[in-house]
């Protein structure tokens, strides 16, 4: 447990020493969670969500393709978004970040990102909060799912087992996160001893909520973020996740 002269003092910083302090109480810390959004990915070449919108895809709204309605409107083109993104994906390497996080097996890892890169940096049992892209599922949810071929994925299509239409396995707004990754989430969260933030806006909940949670719980509170973005933080490390985050995993 970090204890409170520890998280006082993550208070009373001056810039320089920041990050030298915070490698200090994640070396000493017990328990260690990371958590995750689009900043993570960005520097492997995938688009954050709200810059995911360029070229054929700077008319549509995100938030209407990543929905129920938008699905229910047009599922052929929420699906050819979602295989332009699986495309990006598939061309793309985990960054320095990735590798620095899913080099440490004594981290949990939770996170917004619905891509893969984590996974093949060897993190093992990460939560995906938002779901995982490279997976189809059936809309339906009769269980039907498998994952696609990134490079290749199938278009528009019905699940073989109910006839239902076939969507990515991802969580869209106005959906409820998958019940045991939220619950695991929140312990692990809870029972933190630094909650690692990593490029993340924090603006979609209840997924940004876990930083409150984990602040109540006692963690000290690292964010690694080019701009700030969570109120929360003790310790806020503005700069690429791709540079912070080995500095402050890597012995
Ligand atoms: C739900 C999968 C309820 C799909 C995504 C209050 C409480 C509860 C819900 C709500 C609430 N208020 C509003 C809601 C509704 C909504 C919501 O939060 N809306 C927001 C817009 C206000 N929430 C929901 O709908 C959620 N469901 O609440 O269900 C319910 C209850 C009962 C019954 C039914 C329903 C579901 C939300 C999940 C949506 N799905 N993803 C897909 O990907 O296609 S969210 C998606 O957008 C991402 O997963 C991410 O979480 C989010 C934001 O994405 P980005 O902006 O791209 O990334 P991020 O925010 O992480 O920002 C990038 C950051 O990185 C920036 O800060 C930048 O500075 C930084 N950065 C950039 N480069 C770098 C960097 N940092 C470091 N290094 C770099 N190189
Ligand atoms: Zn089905």
């Amino acid at each position: 447990m970090v204890t409170r002269a520890k998280r006082n003092n993550a208070t009373s910083l001056r810039p320089v020493d920041e990050l030298e302090t915070a490698r200090r109480i994640l070396a000493e810390a017990d328990s260690i969670v990371s958590f995750s959004g689009a900043g993570l990915s960005a520097e492997s070449g995938i688009p954050t969500f709200r810059e995911a919108q360029h070229g054929y895809w700077a008319k549509h709204d995100p938030y209407r393709l990543a929905s129920p309605d938008g699905f229910a409107a047009d599922p052929k083109l929420v699906v050819d978004w979602y295989n332009h993104r699986r495309n990006i994906l598939s061309a793309a390497v985990p960054n320095p970040a990735h590798r620095a996080l899913g080099g440490r097996s004594d981290l949990i890892h939770i996170t917004q990102n619905v891509d893969n890169l984590l996974e093949r940096a060897r993190a093992s049992a990460v939560l995906h909060l938002h779901g995982r892209i490279w997976i189809d599922r059936c809309n339906r949810s009769c269980g039907y799912e498998e994952a696609v071929d990134l490079a290749a994925p199938p278009d528009r299509r019905d699940c073989p087992r109910c006839g239902s239409p076939m969507r990515p396995a991802v969580v869209w707004f106005g959906e409820s996160l998958p019940d045991a990754v939220w619950r695991e989430s929140t312990v692990a969260a809870a029972n933190a001893d630094v909650l690692l933030v990593v490029g993340t806006s924090a603006v979609v909940y209840p997924a940004a909520g876990l930083i409150d949670v984990a602040r109540q719980g006692g963690a000290v509170i690292v964010e690694v973020n080019l701009e700030a973005a969570s109120p929360g933080a003790h310790i806020s490390l503005t700069g690429p996740a791709g540079e912070l985050v080995p500095r402050l995993l890597n012995p």
